[in-house]
């Protein structure tokens, strides 16, 4: 699975806060590969290597949590993922439908 996603960093590894100046939204090409998520800068080619900084951004899903972030009211299709190492990431989705698509399709890694 693929599409676009906009992420915000909200706790960094061991579930401490995110600080200021690393919170803002940033806007990624997503694509859900095997167990990890990864977020790039550019749309998804098939058959292209992926960046040094591509796959720093790459998040591993093996048991993470994706859910609907209700507790997030100041943007829409927003969901929060929580990985095994506790980082939490907010990300937007561009539709609902996109949102309930990329919950279950993490969750069900
Ligand atoms: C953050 C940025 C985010 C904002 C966050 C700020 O600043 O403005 O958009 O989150 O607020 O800290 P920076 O880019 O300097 O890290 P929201 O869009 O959710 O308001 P926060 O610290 O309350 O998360």
């Amino acid at each position: 699975k693929h599409g676009v996603l906009t992420r915000k960093s909200h706790a960094d590894m061991d579930g401490k806060r995110t600080p200021r100046g690393r919170r803002g939204w940033k806007k990624f090409y997503a694509v859900l590969k095997g167990m990890i998520l990864y977020l790039q800068k550019d749309e998804y080619k098939p058959d292209s290597d992926i960046s040094e900084v591509d796959l720093k951004n790459a998040v591993r899903i093996h048991h993470a949590l994706a859910t609907h972030a209700t507790d997030y009211s100041k943007r829409p299709n927003v969901l929060k993922l929580k990985t095994s190492d506790w980082r939490v990431f907010l990300l937007q989705a561009p539709s609902e439908e996109e949102m309930m698509s990329w919950i279950f399709r993490i969750n069900l890694v």
